[in-house]
């Protein structure tokens, strides 16, 4: 059925004019400094520090190390609960550091972590909690911090998809004891590679500083047993060039985002899941659930649209605790997620980038409604 129609896929990455970025090669040609520490990354450690609003950001060569190192940072220990519903890369940073997951379900309204259950979950093992600002979407800030504060436990914010999220009167990032973000390629703000951690005040940030450069303190002394989470040169040019313009990046989202609202409004067992209840949400992803009143089954229309060359994804199914180092922990038995595993299987994330037209996101709404009336 493949035609010579262009192919959607979940996420393009954005990029600043080709032009603008070889004036930033010859800077990094001319100087020879390619990673370590060097002009380009203070430069967007600080520029990153203003826009989002926070003051202790380390850059970091992706977000699966700084999960990794955000965990070494806090010197977790033990059982730590997290959710299911994420990216696969949430929960083996605990397994890189020896930590036992504990998956907690989560609410179906924000598809974080529901703060009840974790209360429920605690074990005299609990040491932290790691939650996901899923699709960007805040996670109950409040009620995971008084559960926390009532248990002693740590919380580590895996902010991922949350870039340029921001609150009515707060700031997400100033929340939990260390959020990390994930500048990939599929992300809102893309470095190709990359990531950060916000720190809440400058001791931490010097530790995260040296865990990510090996563990150096100075050119003699080394204080545990770090590893290579330094962002290279590029990436941070890349991502100097990629602030330019992430405002309006975000308001095409907006707009498509709307788009869909609109042209999926009436369709009988789609459910439109959201919105965001942030002030400025970020529209990382468009994720619809389709339900039993549908003609066809998720499976069955995901494969209706990629007929359609609709390459969208169903973020996140599996649930990471069905696969093979997670399905034997006691926490991750289905019945003790039902509402990750309903979800999982209902979820589909539609296109959603800058570059996609208001044509595009027209054909991804006729495949779906085409299919309602099946
Ligand atoms: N925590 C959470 C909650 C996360 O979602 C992630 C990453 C992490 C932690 C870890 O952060 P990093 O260590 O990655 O910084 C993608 C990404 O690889 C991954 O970064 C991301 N989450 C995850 C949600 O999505 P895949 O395997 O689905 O990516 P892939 O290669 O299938 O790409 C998806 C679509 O994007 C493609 O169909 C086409 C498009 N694409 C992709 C790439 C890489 C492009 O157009 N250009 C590209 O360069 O995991």
């Amino acid at each position: 059925m493949s035609s010579d129609r262009k192919i959607l896929t979940v996420t393009r990455p954005s990029l600043p004019p080709f032009e603008d970025m070889v004036g930033l090669l010859r800077e990094i040609w001319d100087s020879g400094w390619l990673t370590n520490g060097g002009p380009f990354h203070e430069r967007l450690e600080a520029a990153l520090a203003d826009y989002l609003g926070v003051k202790h950001i380390s850059l970091f060569s992706n977000g699966t190390i700084g999960l990794i190192t955000a965990l070494q940072a806090l010197e977790i220990e033990g059982e730590v609960i997290t959710t299911p519903f994420s990216f696969v890369a949430t929960t083996h940073s605990l397994l890189w550091k020896r930590l036992t997951p504990r998956f907690v379900d989560i609410d179906p309204r924000t598809m974080n972590l529901d703060p009840e259950r974790i209360r429920a979950a605690i074990t005299p093992s609990t040491t932290a909690i790691m939650a996901v600002h899923c699709y960007g979407r805040p996670c109950d800030l409040s009620a995971i911090e008084s559960v926390a504060r009532e248990y002693g436990l740590k919380v580590i914010y895996d902010a991922a998809h949350a870039f340029g999220v921001r609150l009515a009167d707060d700031n997400l990032f100033d929340h939990g004891d260390l959020s990390v973000l994930s500048f990939h390629a599929t992300k809102v703000f893309n470095t190709f590679e990359g990531g950060a951690i916000v720190s809440p005040d400058a001791d931490m940030k010097r530790r995260v500083d040296q865990l990510k450069n090996f563990g150096f303190v100075d050119d003699v002394t080394v204080v545990a047993a770090g590893i290579n989470g330094k962002m290279n040169e590029f990436s941070a040019a890349l991502g100097l060039l990629q602030l330019r313009d992430i405002d309006a990046m975000i308001e095409r989202r907006a707009e498509i985002d709307a788009h869909y609202r609109e042209g999926l409004r009436d369709v009988a067992g789609i459910e439109l899941t959201g919105p965001s209840q942030a002030a400025r949400p970020n529209h990382s992803y468009f994720p619809i659930l389709v339900g039993p009143d549908f003609p066809l089954s998720r499976d069955a229309l995901y494969k209706r649209l990629r007929d359609n060359d609709v390459f969208a994804r169903r973020y996140f199914y599996p649930l990471i605790s069905t696969f093979g180092m997670y399905k034997d922990l006691p926490s991750a038995a289905p019945a003790n997620l039902p509402e990750a595993t309903r979800i999982a299987s209902q979820v589909i994330c539609l296109p959603i980038y800058p570059m996609l037209t208001a044509d595009e996101v027209d054909r991804v709404i006729a495949v779906i409604t085409e299919a309602a009336r099946a």
